[in-house]
Order: C-alpha cells, then sequence, then structure tokens
C-alpha cells in the first residue's frame, strides 16, 4: 500500500536542501568540474545508450534520488509487480504486461494460475493466423486474398498498434495495406476505407472491454460497409476478426470467437501493444519480427528487475523525471526523436505517460501535496527545431528533453558535399542538447560583433536539461527495448509518488458523460435542458446548426 507522505521523508527534505545548492549551479560549471561527466553519468545496457550527463544534477544528487527510492520501496514494488501481486490497488488487478513478452520457461502466477502457457497460445494462433493472412491462404469472401488490414480500435487499443506500424513500417509487408480507425468522427473510418476493395480488406477490431462507443459504432459502420459491397452478411466471418478479453460481446457483435484472439484484465489499456492488440503489427512485421520485439521488451524487463539503481536505466529516467519535476519545478518533458519513423512515438508516450501519472490522490486516497505526471509532448527532429525549439531555448519555462537518436539510418541518401543525410540529422540531435545545456553568454555573443542591442535577444541562458538516448539502428527488438524503457520509468515516478499508475478513472469518467447529451442532442422535439447556462447554449445551438435553422454564413 501507501509508503510513508512522500513530503515528509527525510529523503525527500535531504533532496530540497541540496536543491538549494545545486539547483542554481549552471551545467556549465558542473561540466568544467568534472572533465569526465561526459562519460560518468551514461549507462549503457540491453543496447541503449542514456546520457543524463546534461541533467542539473551531481553525485549527491543521484546519491540522494536513489535513497528517496529506497525508502519509497522501489526494488520491493519492483518485485511486487513481477511477482503478479495486485498492485492496481483500485482496479484490485494485478499488472502483468511484463508476462505478455517472458519466455514459456518463466512460471508468473495470477491468483496461483501460470498465465504463461495461455500467453503462449495466444501468441500461437497470431502467428498461425497472421501466416495465413501475409501467405494468401487465408481468402475474403469472393476468394480473393487479404490486401488491406484495417484495425479499429482506441487509445491504448489504438495507439500502441499505430506507433509499433509507423516505427517498424521498414520490416513491413509493403505489398499490404494497413490503416487504423480510432476517432468516431465518421471521417476517419470513410477517409480510411475511401480507395479500398471490400473483397481484400480485413478489419480487426480491438476492445479490451468491446463495449467502447467510438469502436463498436465504427465496427458497426464497417461492418455495414463490408455487407453492402460483398452483398452477404455471410461475409463477416471472412473479414472480421476481434481482439478482446470479451468473448461474449464479440459473439453478440457477430464475430465468430474463432475469430478472436484475447488477453486478460491484468494487461491495462496502454500496455497491451504485446498482447493480440498487436495483431495488426504482427500481420505487418510478420510473426518472427513480432517475437524479436518482444525480446527487445524482455531484455529491459530483465534490465529493471535485475540492476543496480546506480546502473538501472528506467530507474534512473524515472528518478531523474522527479527531479526535474518536482525540484526543478518543470512542468513539461519535450519528447524529441531524431528518426522519422518515430513520428508517432511523441503521441504513444503521452497516452504512457499521462493516462499513468496524471492522478492527484495518494494509493491511500490522500490528495497528493507535490506535483505528479508532467504533460508529455514531441515531435521528431529535426522538424520542431523550425517552430518550438525557440521556447526551450529562450522561454522563461524550463522543458527538460529527452533526444533519442541512432548510429545508423534504414534509409541511407547521400548528403550534398559529402555524407550522408542521416550524419545531418546527427549533427542536429547533437548540438542541440550542447545548446541547450552550454547556451551562449553576452560575452560571447558580444566577441562576434553583435550590435549591443542585439547582445540580449541573442544571449542564449543555456542550464536546460536533456536526456540523449542512443542505439545501433531502430530495429523490432531496439523498439521494445525503447518501449519498455518508457514503460518501467513510469512505474518508477509513480511508486514514488506513491499513486496507482494503473488505473484511469478519468478515462472511465469520459466514457459515461456523452450519454446523456447524445439523447438531447437527438431528441425529435426540442428537449428540456438542465445542464449549465453554457451546456445549455452549446447543445441548443448545435442542434440549430445541425439542422440547417442558422444560415451558413451568419
Ligand atoms: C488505456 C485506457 C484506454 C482504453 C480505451 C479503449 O489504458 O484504458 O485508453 O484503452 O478506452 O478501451 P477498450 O480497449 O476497452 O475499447
Amino acid at each position: 500500500m501507501s509508503h510513508a507522505p512522500l513530503t515528509t521523508l527525510p529523503q525527500w527534505q535531504a533532496l530540497k536542501q541540496h536543491f538549494a545548492t545545486i539547483g542554481t549551479k549552471h551545467l556549465r560549471e558542473l561540466f568544467a568540474a568534472d572533465a569526465q561527466r561526459g562519460k560518468q553519468l551514461t549507462v549503457e545496457d540491453v543496447g541503449l545508450y542514456l546520457d543524463y550527463s546534461k541533467q542539473r544534477v551531481d553525485a549527491d544528487t543521484l546519491r540522494l534520488l536513489r535513497e528517496l527510492a529506497e525508502a519509497c520501496e522501489l526494488p520491493q514494488r519492483i518485485e511486487a509487480m513481477f511477482r503478479g501481486d495486485k498492485i492496481n490497488s483500485t482496479e484490485g488487478r494485478a499488472v502483468l504486461h511484463v508476462a505478455l513478452r517472458a519466455p514459456t520457461t518463466e512460471k508468473i502466477l495470477v491468483d496461483g494460475h501460470d498465465v504463461e502457457p495461455d500467453v503462449h497460445e495466444v501468441l500461437d494462433r497470431m502467428a498461425a493466423f497472421s501466416e495465413r493472412v501475409r501467405s494468401g491462404a487465408w481468402v475474403g469472401h469472393t476468394g480473393k486474398r487479404i490486401r488491406n488490414v484495417i484495425s479499429i480500435g482506441i487509445g491504448g487499443s489504438d495507439l500502441g498498434p499505430v506507433m509499433a506500424y509507423e516505427a517498424l513500417r521498414d520490416y513491413s509487408r509493403r505489398d499490404m495495406t494497413f490503416r487504423f480507425v480510432s476517432n468516431v468522427d465518421g471521417t476517419d473510418f470513410a477517409e480510411a476505407v475511401r480507395d479500398l476493395d471490400a473483397a481484400e480488406t480485413m478489419f480487426i477490431i480491438c476492445s479490451k472491454t468491446f463495449t467502447t462507443l467510438e469502436t463498436l459504432t465504427n465496427a458497426h459502420a464497417a461492418r455495414a460497409w463490408s455487407v453492402a459491397a460483398l452483398g452477404d452478411e455471410s461475409a463477416v466471418a471472412k473479414h472480421f476478426v476481434a481482439v478482446s478479453t470479451n468473448a461474449e460481446g464479440v459473439a453478440k457483435f457477430g464475430i465468430d470467437t474463432a475469430n478472436m484472439f484475447g488477453f486478460w484484465d491484468w494487461v491495462g489499456g496502454r500496455y497491451s501493444m504485446d498482447s493480440s492488440i498487436g495483431l495488426s503489427t504482427m500481420l505487418a512485421i510478420g510473426a518472427d519480427g513480432f517475437r524479436e520485439m518482444l525480446a527487445g521488451f524482455h531484455a529491459m524487463d530483465e534490465h529493471f528487475r535485475h540492476t543496480s539503481l546506480e546502473r538501472n536505466l528506467p530507474a534512473l529516467m524515472g528518478l531523474l523525471a522527479i527531479w526535474n519535476n518536482n525540484f526543478l519545478d518543470a512542468a513539461t518533458v519535450a519528447v524529441l526523436p531524431y528518426e522519422q519513423y518515430l513520428k508517432r512515438f511523441p503521441a504513444y508516450l503521452q497516452q504512457l505517460t499521462m493516462e499513468s501519472n496524471g492522478k492527484h490522490v495518494t494509493l491511500d486516497g490522500k490528495m497528493v501535496d507535490y506535483n505528479t505526471g508532467p504533460i508529455y509532448w514531441g515531435e521528431p527532429g529535426t522538424n520542431g527545431q523550425h517552430s518550438f525549439y525557440q521556447l526551450i531555448h529562450q522561454g522563461t519555462r524550463i522543458v527538460p528533453c529527452d533526444f533519442i537518436g541512432f548510429g545508423q539510418t534504414l534509409n541511407p541518401l547521400p548528403a550534398q558535399g559529402g555524407g550522408d543525410q542521416h550524419d545531418l540529422l546527427m549533427a542536429n540531435l547533437i548540438a542541440q542538447g550542447e545548446a541547450l545545456a552550454f547556451g551562449k553568454t553576452a560575452e560571447e555573443v558580444r566577441a562576434e560583433g553583435t550590435p549591443e542591442a542585439l547582445v540580449p535577444h541573442r544571449t542564449f541562458e543555456g542550464n536546460r536539461p536533456s536526456n540523449t538516448i542512443l542505439a545501433a539502428k531502430l530495429t523490432p527488438h531496439v523498439l521494445g527495448t525503447l518501449i519498455a524503457l518508457y514503460e518501467h520509468s513510469v512505474f518508477v515516478q509513480g511508486t514514488i509518488w506513491d499513486i496507482d499508475s494503473f488505473d484511469q478513472w478519468g478515462v472511465e469518467l469520459g466514457k459515461q458523460l456523452a450519454k446523456t447529451t447524445i439523447v438531447e442532442l437527438t431528441a425529435k422535439d426540442e428537449p428540456k435542458l438542465s445542464h449549465d447556462s453554457s451546456t445549455n447554449a452549446l447543445i441548443h445551438r448545435y442542434r440549430q446548426l445541425r439542422d440547417g435553422k442558422i444560415p451558413e454564413s451568419s
């Protein structure tokens, strides 16, 4: 359960005191004080290299953060998660995404039942199914092979698969089309299918609960579209498969449960891309590629479980995030992958981090008196450099950055003037971290001959913290390690903040709220409204706009 109130812990108080001295130190001073800093404050394991030397910390900060982690029983909490304890206490559930990527030789018990055989049974079924579709053995209602796969899901049943497909596109079947539909806005579905032949199109309906409004609405639209095009209700059997924990709901929708791939309530939505929710990923990159990705996740799981806090990548990332959030008072984190294939990675991380750690009470239900999860956001480099980096460099707020880059590109292109375009990309990544940390002093600006009036504008304060994460090449394995790094870093932060990182009552609320409103929007006669005056007026205005009662130009 809860640990002692965080801000009363002597270790927290010690960090506060320590901040009074180090908080004002510039990264320039920290680097000047230790010529080896750029080598020493790094950790490398399971194919990832983390340089955290550009964080505003010294050896004392790191020691105090580790002591805080011990006081918050991080090592015990890690074991509790891997053991299958019901650490998602508000939902009374185990948290076992790590079981989804563990080998068959491992035994992980939930209520006395070993879940590993179940996990591998589903993985094997997914592999057999994927092979049939990819080889053309599985044909559609008219006998044509499946060339298009549309995954319908939302939130945790969408963001992981979309991100993984984009990230691993280089490894995917180029003669197949993969699309993702999530929004209840009909445009999402309409645009996804507009150029497709229904006879060659398969839908994967991904919903843990199989009750989610958006997904079921889109699933019905998909069924209507397929049946209309193929002329027969029986086409559903060949063109629809489901991924869910709710067999009854799947059967009720009309999908044969023989074409359903299950998972379990101990897999949280935002932690589910390694379960059958990743079926589209497996169809795209094949079963071997998918297993390689799982092996990457597992390598990071093992690292997290067995490595001392000093060298533990997710623990370090998590503790540095606590430092930046609670002591440097940084309200946001920018995730900046210098890899176009990771363009959806920041969006994926937004859910992982913000749905997990956007909580305001402790495990015991007490209001926290410190900030919890920061806002995550980001875009691939170098694009962001030409827009929001200005604020990161010279704005009034501190935005800690995670730079992510690779030694080798999957698409080498010779650059004008020598080298490869990839060198240009990575030159930018490295230079940005350097500029953020060290800035440019007024003296340096003057020495360049800058007119005095412009000196303040061209001065860069620096001292802006960042992590740099490097790997050799973006492969399924590396993607797995990278995602697991963030998953576990989120867990570390949630443990320190003493919150339940695995529930999502705010999302549940969202699922309820629209239910009353939809009745009022669709009522035949003007409904009697009893909301606040703004909500009443908006409902009224929407009805008028929809019904053309307000001319378009008024
Ligand atoms: C994830 C959340 C949420 C969920 C979606 C879809 O952790 O719970 O994003 O994944 O609301 O839910 P279903 O899979 O049940 O449709």
